[in-house]
């Protein structure tokens, strides 16, 4: 199994507060959120990628924190990006529709050490699909360092959906950096060519002012 442990490059920045969301919401950068069930993993992901880091301590993720990035690719050109550290907690369900709004590509995280969170991710994803249909989705098994054993299992979801899957390790690093590669690569891919789908046409016009608030939309 391969690992990656490089740094993800120049470091990020973080943030959480409503300015930030604003801008962040009409910036031009590629949108990759995480997604899954509280405590699988999202966060220490982000920060073993962005910050070559890991403290194995655990404080949840309050509604979502973003993470400014700046993708170097290999041709040399830099891409601005946004990661959407998500919040899993149940609490936090009715800001769902702010993660997905204009994302790019989404990794699916569940806990390889907790049937339910892999369970749930059925859920994650048919909400996901209702939002942005067909985005790029990478499922990924996390804390495969408690027992490597696991990663000799199969898990069918990704492959029932036609999905990429890798097992990673947020904790020791394992894939977590070619997987990020591969989601950023299938983000630009997406941006450069959006879905033709009627809700993201209606929220281009939003976006825009072109709907007022008593206009009416024929569907
Ligand atoms: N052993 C091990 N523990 C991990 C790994 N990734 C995360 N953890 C631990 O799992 C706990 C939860 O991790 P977080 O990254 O905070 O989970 P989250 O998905 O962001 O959770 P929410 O913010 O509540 O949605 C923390 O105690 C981490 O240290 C891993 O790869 N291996
Ligand atoms: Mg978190």
């Amino acid at each position: 199994m391969a690992t990656g442990t490089d740094p993800a490059g120049d470091a990020s920045t973080s943030s959480n507060d409503g300015a930030t969301l604003e801008k962040v919401m009409k910036s031009n950068a590629l949108k990759v959120i995480l997604l899954g069930d509280a405590a699988a993993g999202k966060s220490k992901l982000i920060e073993r990628f962005l910050l070559e880091g890991y403290v194995p301590h655990r404080l949840s993720t309050y509604a979502v924190t973003i993470y400014n990035h700046v993708w170097k690719k290999a041709d040399g050109d830099e891409v601005p990006v946004v990661f959407w550290d998500t919040a899993g907690q149940e609490k936090f369900n009715k800001l769902h529709p702010s993660y997905y709004y204009q994302a790019h590509a989404c990794i699916l995280v569940f806990d390889v050490t907790r049937k339910l969170t892999y369970k749930n991710l059925d859920r994650w994803y048919k909400e996901l699909q209702e939002y942005c249909e067909g985005i790029p989705t990478f499922v990924v098994a996390n804390k495969i360092d408690i027992d490597y054993k696991v990663t000799s299992k199969s898990f069918n979801f990704a492959t029932k959906r036609n999905l990429p899957f890798f097992f990673v390790s947020a904790s020791d690093g394992t894939n977590v950096v070619k997987v990020f590669n591969q989601v950023l690569e299938a983000a630009l891919e997406r941006k450069e060519n959006p879905p033709d789908d009627y809700y993201s046409q209606v929220m281009d016009l939003l976006q825009e002012g072109e709907l007022s608030g008593k206009e009416t939309v024929q569907v």
